[in-house]
């Protein structure tokens, strides 16, 4: 994300900016410290367990799931200063870095490298590497309990906890990378999008739901901001794919789909929120503007 030339544009950049900032700050003084290695006599040291989830979270990640959810709990009324909201936002990236941290793994995806970095387990060892993105996981849900007990509407906060549960797993991205791993791959579009609606958006989804509870927002609205993050998703992953598209007919096929979602996206939110989606609608273009950019 860079700024742009017009006012509207060089909000969003700022925005951005000062959202990422303060994830930022909140992410590095809430992680467990690095206790510093205590002399392994196996394949973990637990002494270095809270350095290699610092490693991996506090790398140079664009936290777009936490502006997200930031943006649909702004939209529905929160107080972006409020220490509960903030950290249920914060929570999902909690979430895409275990799952980031496993994806890289060899029994999975098998990659060298993350965030501009050797990857997580081959820094510390695939067992530590295994066990940073467990504890990863379960302090997201550590921190929506907390968010929820200090907000003084625990309800609201529980809806965050079932979306972020659902998203993450079996409805969403854990099914989306087990059909990943373990079918053929997709050949027909629809194929394709099931695929990316699970594995990538179900994540990107649940944001938005976890910024919607956090602003109290009522099922209509939503299910309206669960939408925009389902489109905003799928559309993510085809400019994801823009990057490694081999072939014109399937890069203008992705181009089209991506203009079509996110269109969609923006006229759902607009629809239940009016000029309150403005955020949302300014995010959904700029994906739009740095897709047509990508390889055509
Ligand atoms: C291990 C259950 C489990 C799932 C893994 C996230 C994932 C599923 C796989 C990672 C590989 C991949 C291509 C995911 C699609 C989504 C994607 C492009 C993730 C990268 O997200 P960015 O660009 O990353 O937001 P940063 O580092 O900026 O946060």
């Amino acid at each position: 994300m860079t700024a742009g030339r017009d006012p509207a544009d060089r909000d969003l950049s700022h925005w951005i900016a000062a959202r990422r900032a303060e994830i930022d700050a909140l992410l590095e003084a809430r992680l467990p410290s690095s206790a510093g290695a205590v002399g392994a006599v196996g394949a973990v040291d637990p002494g270095r367990l809270g350095e290699a989830i610092r490693y991996s979270l506090l790398a140079s990640g664009k936290r777009l799931r936490p502006l997200l959810a930031l943006a649909a709990a702004e939209a529905t009324g929160a107080r972006l200063d409020d220490d509960a909201v903030r950290l249920a936002c914060a929570s999902v990236e909690l979430v895409h870095c275990y799952s980031l941290i496993h994806d890289d793994l060899p029994a999975m995806d098998d990659d060298d490298f993350r965030r501009g970095q050797p990857s997580n387990h081959k820094v510390f060892g695939e067992a530590t590497a295994i066990l940073a993105g467990d504890a990863l996981l379960t302090l997201a849900f550590e921190w929506l309990a907390e968010a929820g007990a200090r907000s003084g509407r625990p309800a609201d906060f529980l809806r965050a906890v079932r979306a972020l549960a659902r998203g993450g797993g079996m409805e969403g991205m854990v099914r989306g990378q087990a059909r990943d791993l373990g079918e053929a791959p997709p050949v027909t579009l629809e194929g394709l999008e099931r695929l990316h609606r699970e594995k990538t958006a179900a994540l990107f989804r649940a944001a938005l739901e976890v910024g919607a509870a956090a602003g109290a927002a009522d099922d209509a609205t939503t299910g309206a901001l669960a939408r925009f993050g389902e489109c905003y998703g799928v559309a993510f992953q085809h400019a994801d794919d823009l990057d490694d598209a081999d072939h014109p007919g399937h890069a203008a096929a992705a181009r089209r789909r991506l203009g079509e979602l996110l269109d969609e996206a923006v006229d759902r939110v607009r629809e239940h929120l009016g000029d309150r989606a403005a955020r949302l609608v300014a995010l959904a273009d700029e994906l739009r503007r740095r897709s047509a950019g990508a390889t055509a």
